[in-house]
């Protein structure tokens, strides 16, 4: 037997071990094995029952998602067409799962007739994470082991579950004492199935999976969770498939499944998701840092300034269990910090994802102080004070005083040159850019910003220490704004420009999450706060100066007090969460479109698109240009985890080869031309871009 599968016979039992590292990817070659072994096992007289388990430990993460988009993936033999000769042996399958089974992986799991788990095995049908649905038999069995209602909630969620769950639910049978014992287990269970003369397959716990359930059940299903499922297609086969499965007999529930699997496969939405799938884990690697680097030990944390970002980073170190001292000069602030993370905490308490224990044990961990000098036994110091260089400066300096040699520097900025930070203090080797974003304990998004000078094992701890926290690291070079705030600059520039020709914010925004985004320009605006935006602009003033338009809207908000949700008023008005359109935007725009000479007009859908996403892609390719970012990839994932882009989008980046890097292009010169003088200022074709188009390329990469 080849070496993908670990083959023997032991005292009547067939033991079977997928062996194709890291995860036991079920792609061709693994099927065709899987299926040899249990053609073998089934037609060896001297077997009495199969076992199944993975000979590195971890069970199966499923289908090789390598294999999607290709011909590969259905290549005989195909999952489903596997899995259902399994289903068909006339001797007991038994599964054992140890470490993970996701996605075809527990399909495999299902198709047996027995399985039992490790104590510390998590899985799951995490398709939908892909734009796909289970396409190997999973929307079928599931439903009828454990009924439909927790099988749908369980496809449609992609959570991994673990073992004691999984067994409360009816996946698995059993669960083994330990890790270790697993196997010895399975081989019990085996014998005793042999020894009591059991079925192939028990009987099915719900033959009829909607049994207990109003027969309008999956129409009131769909209408209650539509709205939250946006644009995308995946859920909406996924209700299709168990529509089937509560409807049909399962041989042709399996040929439903199959055939809406394949439509999902072949959708724009699943090619744009695994493509970020690949994208997060393509991050991780950073050229000319040695994966081999030694990561600089991280124990303690002190963050600087209590306010909302401060307070936010902070909790995410006591989340994982490491202290934090969190320090700010101001005593009320330093107070109220705390107070609003203990609330925070108690929230999570309310919602049922905190006991009271726990945020106790979290509490413990954050230490207060107004003192630097309790900052020296920190290993990692994280800078989220106001967007002011004298004011960072300052802190760097005093951090330089008190901090012990070799702890990591890190600033918060989201605008500001990290080389003349790091020039401030004499050990620039040690300082980074950790930029978290609001609120920074729920987003994922962490830009971690390299300087010249920082050495490479505080780029690969940054990376690490990231991970620990559960964010997603990206990286990025030193520039005003990163990456993300970089292309939120045009984007936002091109958003204002337009209330002033003649749009309204909300107009904007509803084109704007029309295409799915969590949130349009205007209400993220009011959300962080229209003296935040205005703070980065201060510290680019030289650059847009020659544009009296330039954010003219937003400044005069500023100038009126209006800053957002904060303050009740920004571009809409606000009460309580509540929020409507503004009539004075609406007439402060026209008084500032007259000062300035603008035409104001009817303003298409169209064009509030093509302006807004295609500035801000047009900054993207420059970034790429720049070597600001490494990959076009580390852009979508900075847009999809830090500023709302849909996922099923595969981000910016992704989503401009969808439509056509010459589309983009023709675009951009459109506006150059039409737009008169602005479009001379602003629009403005990437050097790249053009290079790309001209080379006849259909992807964004450097060339
Ligand atoms: C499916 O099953 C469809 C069926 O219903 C129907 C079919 C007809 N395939 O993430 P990691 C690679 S859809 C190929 O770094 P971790 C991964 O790229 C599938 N490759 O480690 C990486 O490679 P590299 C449903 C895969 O410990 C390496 O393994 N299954 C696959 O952080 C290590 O992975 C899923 O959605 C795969 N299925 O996390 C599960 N999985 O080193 C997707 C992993 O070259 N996978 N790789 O970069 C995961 O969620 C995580 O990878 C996992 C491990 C939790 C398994």
């Amino acid at each position: 037997m080849c070496d993908l599968i670990h083959y023997r016979v032991e005292d009547g039992l067939a033991l079977i071990g997928l062996n194709r590292a890291p995860v036991n990817a079920l792609d061709q070659s693994l099927r065709a094995a899987l299926i040899n072994a249990c053609e073998r096992a089934a037609a060896d007289i001297t077997v009495g029952a199969i076992i199944l388990y993975g000979a590195q430990g971890l069970f199966s993460a499923g289908a090789d998602i390598k294999e999607f988009g290709t011909e590969a993936c259905f290549a005989e033999p195909s999952l489903p067409g596997t899995l259902t000769r399994l289903s068909e042996i006339h001797k007991p399958l038994v599964a054992a799962l140890g470490t993970l089974a996701l996605g075809g992986g527990l399909e495999l799991a299902l198709a047996c007739g027995y399985r039992i788990g490790e104590p510390g095995a998590r899985m799951g049908l995490s398709e939908i994470n892909l734009g796909l649905l289970p396409g190997a038999g999973g929307t079928q069995r599931l439903p009828r082991l454990i009924g439909a209602e927790s099988a749908l909630n369980l496809i449609l969620s992609g959570e991994q579950i673990d073992a004691e769950r999984a067994r409360m639910l009816g996946i698995l049978d059993r669960i083994a004492t330990s890790a270790e014992q697993l196997l010895d287990e399975a081989r019990a269970y085996a014998h005793e199935l042999i020894d009591c003369g059991a079925p192939a397959r028990p009987a099915e716990a719900w033959p009829n999976p909607a049994e207990d359930l109003p027969d309008d059940f999956l129409a009131r299903y769909r209408v209650e969770h539509e709205p939250r499922w946006k644009s995308r297609l995946a859920p909406r086969l996924v209700l299709s498939a168990l529509e089937a499965a509560c409807l049909l007999p399962m041989e042709e529930g399996l040929v439903r499944e199959l055939t809406l699997f394949k439509q999902a496969e072949a959708s724009r939405q699943s090619r744009a998701l695994r493509h970020v799938f690949f994208a997060e884990r393509e991050a991780r690697r950073i050229p000319q840092i040695e994966a081999a680097v030694a990561l600089r030990k991280i124990n303690k944390i002190a963050v600087i300034g209590a306010g909302t970002l401060g307070c936010g980073i902070a909790m995410n170190f006591a989340d994982v269990g490491i202290p934090v001292a969190l320090m700010d000069l101001d005593g009320r602030t330093l107070n109220r910090g705390l107070e609003r993370v203990r609330e925070n905490y108690q929230l999570s308490v309310k919602r049922g994802k905190l006991s009271a224990v726990q945020v106790q044990q979290r509490m413990e961990l954050l230490f207060g102080t107004l003192d630097y000098a309790d900052l020296s036994d920190a290993d990692l110091v994280i800078e989220a004070v106001c967007e002011k260089m004298e004011i960072k400066q300052q802190v760097f300096l005093s951090l330089e005083k008190f901090c012990k040699p070799g702890v990591i520097l890190a600033t918060n900025t989201s605008s500001l040159d990290i080389d003349a930070l790091a020039a401030t203090v004499s050990r620039p080797q040690d300082v980074i850019g950790l930029h978290f974003f609001t609120p920074a304990n729920v987003m994922r998004l962490v830009e971690i910003v390299r300087c010249q000078a920082t050495a490479p094992d505080v780029v690969a701890t940054a990376m690490d220490i990231a991970g620990r926290i559960g964010k997603l690291p990206v990286i990025s070079g030193n520039g005003a704004g990163s990456i993300g705030n970089r292309m939120l600059e045009p984007y936002a520039r091109e958003a204002h420009r337009l209330v002033l020709e003649g749009a309204t914010p909300a107009q904007v925004d509803a084109v704007l999450t029309g295409l799915d985004l969590n949130m349009g320009v205007f209400s993220m605006l009011d959300l962080a706060g229209i003296d935040v935006s205005f703070l980065m602009r201060e510290a680019n003033r030289a650059a847009i100066a020659h544009d009296q338009s330039y954010c003219c809207l937003a400044e005069e908000l500023y100038a009126l007090g209006r800053y957002g949700q904060k303050s009740g008023r920004g571009f809409y008005l606000y009460e309580g969460r509540s929020r409507t359109e503004d009539k004075e935007i609406v007439t402060l725009a026209e008084q500032l479109a007259r000062e300035l000479n603008v035409t104001r007009r009817c303003i298409e859908d169209l064009e509030i698109h093509d302006r807004c996403l295609f500035t801000m892609i047009n900054e993207g390719i420059r970034l790429l240009d720049e070597g600001i970012a490494l990959r076009a990839s580390d852009i979508d994932l900075v847009w999809i985890n830090g500023y709302g882009f849909p996922a099923h989008l595969g981000g910016p980046m992704h989503y401009a080869e969808q439509l056509g890097l010459d589309t983009v292009l023709n675009r951009i010169l459109h506006y150059r031309h039409v737009q008169g003088e602005y479009g001379e200022m602003w629009f403005r074709p990437a050097a790249l871009l053009e290079r790309l188009v001209a080379a006849g390329k259909c992807r964004i990469e450097k060339i």
